[in-house]
């Protein structure tokens, strides 16, 4: 097994260090606002993109050297680089990883066979955990790439993938029990459509709903007391995905009755696409209740697709940090670094590059969020702002207490509405820009 045997534990060197292969921003053991970086954080590392991207693309196939990698995937090679993989993120001091059922254990030819891979690279993943205490923050199932799930998983016009589906989920939570994990993540693969000519939307969203229904049944059953999440993007694969971002997510939980069981796993990358900032998908999320985790990367604007690139960009992780800071961090959920090294990245080392640059730009985030709430400027602001709201007509209508006669009696007497005030965008960005 040869995995990274030029690599030692990587360490916090601060910011007069020049090592590459040193944290300059994440100090573990560090406290901000009252709780060490490592618990405002929970990385994660996905093990589908670090342990399985071959950085193959449309235009070619995989450019990855992975020395550890057998020429033909078996359930031994599958072991293999589970070890790897935990040598890989003990290295980097992260405490937690995600996997798909697939990436973990190759997919047999029937499901018995598929389910027998599966436990015995799960008999690893868990002496592993064991060994290294890193946990599992959530696991979840592929619903997409074979071909059975061409036209969806819950949502096919093929009743028998929707039963693969569910025989698939079903034995993902099973594992994802038995190895501890602290969530279980539901994002739509194919589950959505390229042509409604050819499709009962009514029909297959009733259907994932039902699916949903019954994992959380199936969870309650073998007791199973992880978070459900549930993953916006607004396409790709298919031209319009149903769980295409928050709002559409929440309404979809709300209208079937699951809101209690399913909260947002938020991804960067899946909110550019929808045309919205990650900042509003985490802050609409967030102050609905129903912000779980995030999948921390993000994309690029010239290439329009999903990229899923570590993210460097310290304005995106401080506007992050902000609004978790606000809402009171996680409670269950984590940053799961649901990105990918480049294709001309091919090197194992440059795994080491991409995490700890993704993780020294959120601790930045999270120290320059702190600081702009410490010195309470922003608040001060918001509160200004609005201010007409806390007493006189605007107290009486949040409290209940007007309606449109009242209020047309009021303006009568007024004659006009008192003066707005300025927005003050562009003094609001400059004093964000202080802290940076
Ligand atoms: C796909 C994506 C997935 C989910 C888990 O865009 O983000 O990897 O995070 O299925
Ligand atoms: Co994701």
């Amino acid at each position: 097994m040869a995995g990274f045997p030029e690599v030692s534990r990587i360490q916090f060197e601060g910011t007069t260090s020049k090592n590459p292969l040193a944290f300059h921003h994440y100090d573990e053991d560090a406290v901000v606002e009252g709780k060490k970086m490592k618990d405002h954080f929970r990385f994660s590392v996905a093990y589908w993109h670090t342990m399985r991207g071959t950085g193959s693309d449309p235009f070619g196939p995989g450019t990855m050297i992975r020395p550890w990698e057998a020429a033909v995937d078996s359930v031994e090679n599958a072991c293999n680089r589970v070890r790897v993989g935990f040598e890989f993120m003990e290295k980097l001091g992260v405490p937690y990883y995600c996997f798909h059922d697939r990436d973990v254990s190759p997919e047999g030819k029937t499901l018995a066979e598929s389910n027998r891979n599966l436990d015995a690279v799960v008999k690893v993943l868990k002496e592993e955990q064991q060994r290294t205490d890193i946990r599992l923050l959530w696991g979840t199932a592929n619903l997409f790439s074979n071909r059975r799930y061409m036209h969806g998983a819950a949502t096919s016009p093929n009743a028998d993938s929707f039963a693969f589906a569910a025989a698939q989920v079903k034995k993902a939570l099973e594992v994802t029990k038995e190895l501890g994990g602290q969530g279980y993540t539901f994002w739509g693969g194919r589950e959505g459509y390229f042509n409604l000519w050819n499709t009962d939307m009514k029909r297959e969203i009733d259907h994932l709903a039902v699916f949903m229904r019954m994992a959380v049944d199936y969870a309650r059953e073998i007791g199973f007391t992880g978070q459900f999440y549930f993953e916006p993007k607004p396409k790709e694969p298919t031209k319009h995905q149903y769980d295409s971002d928050s709002a559409a997510c929440i309404n979809f939980l709300r209208a079937y009755g699951l809101e209690k069981h399913v909260k947002l796993n938020i991804e960067a990358n899946h909110a550019t696409l929808a045309g919205h900032s990650m900042h509003h998908e985490i802050e609409y999320a967030a102050m609905q209740g129903m912000l779980g985790s995030i999948d921390a990367n993000y994309g690029d604007l010239l290439l329009g697709w999903d990229t899923d690139q570590f993210p460097t960009d310290i304005y995106l992780t401080t506007q992050i940090m902000h609004t978790l800071l606000k809402y009171g961090g996680f409670s269950t959920g984590g940053l799961n670094f649901d990105a990918k090294v480049r294709r001309e990245s091919f090197e194992p080392i440059d795994l080491f590059h991409a995490h700890i640059g993704g993780m020294d730009a959120f601790a930045r985030g999270l120290k320059i969020a702190a600081a702009i709430r410490k010195d309470g400027a922003l608040g001060k602001l918001l509160q200004e702002r609005y201010r007409s709201w806390d007493s006189g007509i605007g107290a009486e209508i949040e409290g209940g207490q007007a309606n449109f006669k009242t209020l047309e009696k009021y303006m009568l007497e007024q004659g006009d509405a008192a003066p707005v005030s300025s927005g003050r965008q562009e003094m609001i960005e400059n004093i964000i820009n202080m802290y940076l």
